[in-house]
């Protein structure tokens, strides 16, 4: 029996820092019942759906950078999409500050769950690579401060849902092979990924314009080379001054693409996504038990400015 899941995109336009959390979910809502009528099983959310992408701004006050976290999910204003998920019969990924506490201390995660469809949150993932700085940098357009709001998550996981493996990452985790990878030795057949990615990258202005070309070709070379289907979503458009990417798609353990959007704003994409088609991969050309070679990779423990092997010597 083939395992299908129609997928959809949930690509997201600009949010103001003004808009409430209200005005997004309805904004949620309003895709997910679209993507209900064209027959979709899941729908996939940017990171950080609820609110502006807040790291572009240097701040401070506890208070201040606390307005764009949730410290319970459900939340009362999130509360709606989970009752339409429920009602319609259609999960959701959905990527979002979170506030939490931690041996009594409050530790902030950029943070993406997964919901069945029941509307029953049934994974749940804390982003892994944070990219842009600490401090301060006026130098900067706009600031990435992402290492300052955020702890970085310790894992990659591999959820059992939606009758297949999905595993779970956000924005800069999909640059990094090691995502797709630790998720591909736990067997992933679908990995979910939400982004906001500004078109300019000010440590490397020269990339600008192949943004676009280092989303996809990040996400095609993670579903080949780990025989599995990889869907990433955008919040696109010109959100309080800077432009972020869109190329929201849907790509086969080919490597193709199946579904993509083409506005840069509210927009929705579905494809069904055959789960057994990843073993035209994993069994063949990424069998990872016949072809990989693990005795040469070494095991290498890496700490900070050194890499050591296993036992403890260096390299060479
Ligand atoms: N955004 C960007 C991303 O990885 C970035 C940051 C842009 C890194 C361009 C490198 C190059 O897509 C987030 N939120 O990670």
């Amino acid at each position: 029996m083939t395992r299908f899941i129609h997928v959809a995109l949930g690509q997201l336009g600009p949010i103001a820092r003004a808009d409430t959390r209200v005005q997004v979910v309805a904004r949620l809502c309003e895709m997910m019942r679209e993507a209900h009528a064209c027959g979709a099983h899941l729908i996939v959310y940017p990171e950080l759906a609820l609110t502006t992408f807040f790291p572009r701004w240097y701040m401070d006050s506890d208070g201040e950078i606390n307005s764009f976290f949730e410290r319970e999910m459900p939340s009362a204003e999130t509360l709606p999409l989970f009752a339409l998920s429920r009602e319609l019969g259609v999960g959701f990924y959905l990527g979002y500050a979170e506030l939490t506490s931690e041996n009594g201390r409050q530790v902030r995660y950029n943070t993406s769950i997964l919901v069945d469809r029941g509307g029953t949150i049934v994974g749940k993932y804390r982003k892994v690579h944070l990219p842009g700085h600490y401090e301060h940098e006026p130098w900067r357009r706009f600031q990435h401060l992402e290492k300052r709001y955020f702890t970085p998550g310790d894992r990659f996981g591999v959820t059992e849902a939606f009758g297949g493996k999905i595993g779970m990452a956000i924005c800069n985790d999909r640059r990094w092979a090691e995502t797709y990878r630790v998720m591909g030795l736990q067997g992933v057949e679908m990995v979910l990924i939400g982004y906001n990615t500004p078109v300019h990258n000010a440590p490397a202005p020269a990339h600008d314009d192949l943004s676009l070309f280092h989303n996809q070709l990040s996400m095609q070379a993670g579903a080949y080379q780990n025989g599995t289907w990889v869907v990433g979503v955008a919040k696109a458009g010109i959100e309080e001054g800077v432009d972020s990417i869109g190329g929201s798609c849907i790509i086969a353990p080919s490597g193709e693409v199946v579904a993509s959007c083409i506005t840069k704003g509210d927009e929705v994409a579905i494809a069904r996504c055959d789960l057994d088609f990843c073993a035209l991969y994993k069994r063949t050309t990424f069998n990872f038990d016949l072809h990989r070679q693990p005795h040469a990779y070494g095991m290498i423990v890496e700490r900070k400015g050194e890499t050591l092997r296993a036992d403890g010597s260096p390299l060479g």
